[in-house]
């Protein structure tokens, strides 16, 4: 309130603030030296590239922070409604090149770079990924954020600044090895610190009721609790043909030292001090679990810190509405990336409540008002639930208010529905656990699923009775992912053939156009289907792209792949239902079935060569999935070694699959494995990304990929398996007596046998599965896998014909670009419209 207006007192004041238009490489380099003398204080003897990328993104967040401050101007001027995103996960990977090119600057920086005698490429992979999330959820927000930024959408993202991301791995022996990664070693040149927006949480203690005879009604005060203090760290989030910058927005734990921590413990020291320390902690490790609920306090700490923080954050932001608390849900929605944040639904009740005097009612017909809620997952292991008295020791006041709403429901559900079975299914408070999907919902909105099938699985089973009581607050957002950094910026030869091809059609003016709506434009390169030529460039630059990924493998694994063989890629998670084993099985025939032939003495000249490429983390403690590594691993070691099989067969095991990596191996990619159990991938996004880069997908009728094949067409894609009706008694019949496959049996038996090098005991866990009730159903779905995958062998011998294929993959995947899923949300669920810095440009609607 009592920042001057430093730029009235002086017209030359007031130049100095304006900011310049797009920068030339000149001025660009003066501003890169000048990072690297004052900012770096180093010198042109002195620096090296990181030095130099440093200076060169120093350089960028400049323009950035100029359009992020006039973003923010222009949101708080317009007082419209903004969103606040919160994700306890932002998989970012890296910032420079996405920076540069949202701009069209990147030519420019190059030149720049030049002049001072680099290479941008060079100074490109000097950049850490900031890899604050584990896979699908956490990059989902990245990409959110980077269409609500180009959709110029009055958007803030909220997140956790971990120390340490995602673990790196390593493989030893054949062996998953977890190090830690410190990607903030050498600073983090893309973010802010503001010491400026700090925030006090509070932990533990207790709750006391107090009648306040004034007001006569009773208030609470948490009292004798511990407090830590919450830091931002503002990353910038460019948009792409817009000016707008948006903002995630960080939170470090700092001490509050100032407290005396030993009276909470009542004299208990050695606890008191393991309190101090976990909360000095609270933010220094993203939990590597995806898919398995931890349920550690350290966990629940990090959620309840983040909300807490959070809130207190946009209620501060409010104020500059002027308008009062209880409007609150007219000027900001917040949408919980999955059950992560759910605590924000109790905390802006006590934060309400307790220091903002509203009575019950008025603060829940806020709260309900607020948040919408996306599910993620049906996976029963996934969905989060935190013992009471764990909540009721750390946040007393919040386990009282939790189960206030919890009786109010139950009251609300029984004289709705008159059934006891469909209350119990629904309560928050049950079997010593709060159950925060529950929560969620109760405290939501809207709840939206994340593909057409895994919405209709939620509405119909894991949430049957909500959706009894509130079909309207059921919705579906498929999933998208942003064209920008997955196709312009992983691909430039493909974009630039694109931009070409549309814009000497007349179809498109700019690259732009295309970009921001490929559902529309793509289509249009599909004019050329029947022409060679056109169907040769496009093999031309998968030819290159293979390359560019060939090189990736040597130099990460020391494997040698020839790019004429079939790149048969599978880079997820490592999780079971992602069924990795399927394809390792599969592998494994292959390889038995060409001994079989040399053993024989057929040639096997004829024999489509094929390099099945794997990637992805498990979680540390999931035992099973780093089985798997280890097999995918052995069996890469004898197969690669086998000179009788002449190269036929490859298989590759890249370590630490990440955001940067995905973005050279998916462009390289011909065959695009997603083939899950039917019913348990909530959606994918990877088989977006390799689709739109033109690989063609073998895989199940499962999440998205059902609505790819509805876009691109079953005849551009290998669908097998069983579907996801004939999942729950395929599993009963299993129960009763699993049928091993039979050519699963010969390769169990051989694996009993000590091929490949494993013990048969080490792989126990594995084999008994197979041969136990295969919860996975590996057995059904095996002849149907291997017959598309001859499938693929036959089509892919035809090349002409298999890059036409490629094309419909590329042409026909514009519905699966992010943009479209924003301009979803933001209709159906948010509410909000476009608020572009003005530039004098006309103002973009949703469409
Ligand atoms: C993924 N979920 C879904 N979870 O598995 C995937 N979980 O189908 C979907 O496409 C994607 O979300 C985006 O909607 C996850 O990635 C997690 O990472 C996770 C993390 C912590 C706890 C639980």
């Amino acid at each position: 309130a009592s920042v001057k207006d430093y730029a009235s007192f002086d017209p030359h004041v007031h130049t100095l603030f304006n900011d310049k238009k797009d920068k030339s490489p000149a001025e660009l380099q003066a501003e890169i030296v000048n990072h690297v003398k004052y900012s770096l204080g180093r010198t042109k003897t002195t620096v090296d590239n990181f030095g130099l990328y440093q200076a060169t993104a120093l350089t960028l967040r400049s323009s950035l922070l100029n359009r992020w401050n006039r973003t923010q101007e222009e949101f708080i001027a317009r007082g419209t409604k903004q969103v606040s995103y919160l994700s306890l996960e932002w998989l970012m990977g890296r910032a420079l090149t996405n920076g540069m090119l949202s701009d069209d600057q990147r030519g420019a920086y190059a030149n720049a770079v030049q002049g001072l005698g680099g290479e941008l490429e060079d100074l490109e992979e000097e950049e850490m990924d900031a890899a604050l999330g584990n896979g699908g959820l956490g990059r989902l927000a990245a990409c959110y954020v980077d269409s609500c930024a180009s959709l110029s959408l009055p958007v803030w993202g909220y997140g956790l600044r971990y120390q340490y991301g995602m673990f790196k791995q390593d493989i030893k022996d054949g062996y998953q090895v977890e190090t830690p990664e410190y990607w903030l070693t050498r600073g983090n040149p893309h973010e802010l610190e503001r010491n400026d927006v700090q925030w006090e949480v509070k932990l533990f203690g207790n709750s006391t009721a107090y009648y306040d005879s004034k007001l006569a009604r009773t208030v609470y005060k948490w009292e004798n609790y511990m407090p830590v203090r919450a830091v931002a760290y503002d990353t910038l989030c460019p948009g792409y043909s817009t000016k707008n910058v948006l903002n995630i927005r960080l939170w470090a734990a700092r001490p509050c030292t100032e407290f005396d921590f030993f009276s909470h413990n009542h004299g208990d020291y050695l606890n008191a001090v393991r309190d101090k320390l976990e909360t000095e902690n609270i933010t220094s490790v993203l939990y590597p679990n995806d898919g398995t609920d931890v349920g550690r306090r350290l966990r629940l700490k990090q959620q309840y810190f983040f909300t807490s923080a959070s809130l207190q954050d946009m209620i501060n932001r409010f104020r500059s509405t002027k308008a009062p608390l209880s409007r609150f849900h007219e000027y900001y929605t917040i949408q919980l990336n999955d059950t992560h944040p759910t605590l924000a639904v109790a905390e802006l009740m006590r934060l309400l409540i307790d220091e903002h005097g509203f009575e019950w009612e008025d603060a829940w017909s806020v709260v309900i008002k607020t948040f919408a809620y996306t599910n993620h997952t049906v996976l029963p292991e996934a969905l989060e639930k935190w013992p009471v008295h764990m909540i009721q020791h750390m946040l007393p006041r919040h386990h009282d208010i939790i189960c206030e709403i919890d009786r109010r429901f139950c009251e609300m559900a029984y004289e709705k529905l008159h059934n006891n079975d469909d209350v119990h299914a629904m309560r928050i408070v049950k079997d010593g656990n709060i159950h925060m999907a529950n929560l969620a919902i109760v405290g939501s909105f809207a709840v939206n699923g994340v593909a057409a099938i895994h919405s209709e699985i939620i509405r119909k089973q894991t949430f049957a009775s909500f959706a009894k009581l509130w079909p309207e607050k059921f919705q579906n957002k498929t999933n998208g992912v942003t064209f920008r950094r997955w196709l312009r910026q992983a691909n430039p030869e493909l974009t630039s053939l694109i931009t070409e091809t549309l814009v000497n059609d007349g179809v498109v003016t700019s690259e732009a156009q295309w970009v921001m709506e490929p559902e529309k434009y793509m289509p249009r390169l599909l004019d050329h289907a029947d022409e060679d030529d056109f169907i040769s460039q496009i093999a031309d630059i998968k030819r290159a792209n293979k390359e560019r990924l060939a090189a990736l493998i040597l130099k990460k694994t020391g494997i040698e792949v020839s790019t004429e063989a079939i790149f048969d890629i599978q880079v997820k998670r490592i999780h079971e239902y992602k069924r990795q084993l399927l394809n390792v099985l599969a592998v494994i025939h292959k390889y038995k079935e060409l001994k079989t032939m040399v053993h024989r003495g057929e040639s096997i000249e004829h024999v489509m060569p094929r390099v099945s490429i794997f990637g992805g983390k498990a979680a540390p403690g999931y035992e099973k999935a780093k089985l798997i590594i280890k097999l995918i691993n052995s069996v890469a070691e004898v197969i690669n070694a086998d000179e009788s099989i002449e190269d036929k067969l490859k298989v590759v095991f890249i370590p630490s699959y990440n955001v940067s990596s995905a973005e050279t191996i998916i462009p390289g990619c011909d065959v695009s494995e997603q083939i899950s159990t039917a019913g348990m991938e909530a959606s994918g996004t990877g088989n977006m990304k390799f689709a739109v880069n033109g690989a063609l997908i073998i895989g199940t009728m499962d999440g998205a990929n059902i609505e790819i094949r509805e876009c691109i067409g079953h005849e551009h894609m290998f669908i097998f398996g069983l579907t996801e009706d004939k999942v729950a008694d395929a599993r009963a019949a299993n129960h009763d007596g699993a049928k091993v496959n039979s050519k699963i049996n010969e390769i169990l038996l051989d694996l009993e046998a000590g091929a490949f090098g494993m013990q048969s005991r080490d792989l126990l866990p594995i084999i008994n599965d197979l041969r136990g009730s295969d919860y996975y159903l590996l057995n059904n779905d095996f002849e149907d896998y291997l017959r598309a995958r001859r499938e693929i062998d036959e089509a892919y011998a035809d090349q002409l014909s298999w890059h036409r294929m490629c094309l419909h993959s590329i042409a026909r995947n514009g519905f699966f670009s992010s943009d479209r899923s924003i301009r979803d949300y933001a209709r159906d669920i948010w509410h909000v419209q476009p608020v572009p810095v003005s530039e004098g440009r006309s103002k973009p609607t949703l469409g």
